[in-house]
């Protein structure tokens, strides 16, 4: 067995849960924050069996998509006279990042 810990964009959240359900699969989504952007994302933590990992990666794929989101990068206080040059900041993000995991076990209690 597998543990897929997915990354995704918030607006991509409720198109790929509906999508999972729709191909049987079980997924936890947890509210998460990326470490650059300071922005809300998605962590769906899926398991599944070790043949049925490609599927789960198809359906992350059509489900979400890459965007372009603008980040304003902001003067330090060491150039704060540079202020007026400080322009946003273009970052590609998505469309998802999967973490493909070992499981040791998997138990029902
Ligand atoms: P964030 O950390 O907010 O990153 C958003 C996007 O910013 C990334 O998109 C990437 O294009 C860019 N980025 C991230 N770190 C950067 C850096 N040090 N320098 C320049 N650009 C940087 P994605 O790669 O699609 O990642 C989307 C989200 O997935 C990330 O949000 C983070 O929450 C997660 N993620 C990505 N790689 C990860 C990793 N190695 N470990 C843990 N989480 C990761």
């Amino acid at each position: 067995m597998k543990l897929l810990l997915t990354i995704v964009q918030d607006a991509d959240a409720p198109k790929l849960q509906k999508a999972l359900i729709e191909g049987g699969f079980s997924s936890t989504k947890l509210a998460s924050t990326g470490g650059f952007l300071r922005a809300g994302n998605t962590t769906f933590i899926i398991g599944v069996d070790d043949q049925k990992v490609i599927q789960v990666k198809e359906i992350v794929g059509k489900t979400c998509q890459e965007r372009i989101q603008m980040m304003n990068a902001g003067p330090t206080i060491s150039n704060l006279e540079d202020a007026y040059l400080s322009q946003p900041l273009e970052v590609k993000v998505g469309g998802a990042i999967i973490f493909v995991v070992n499981v040791e076990e998997f138990a029902k209690l």
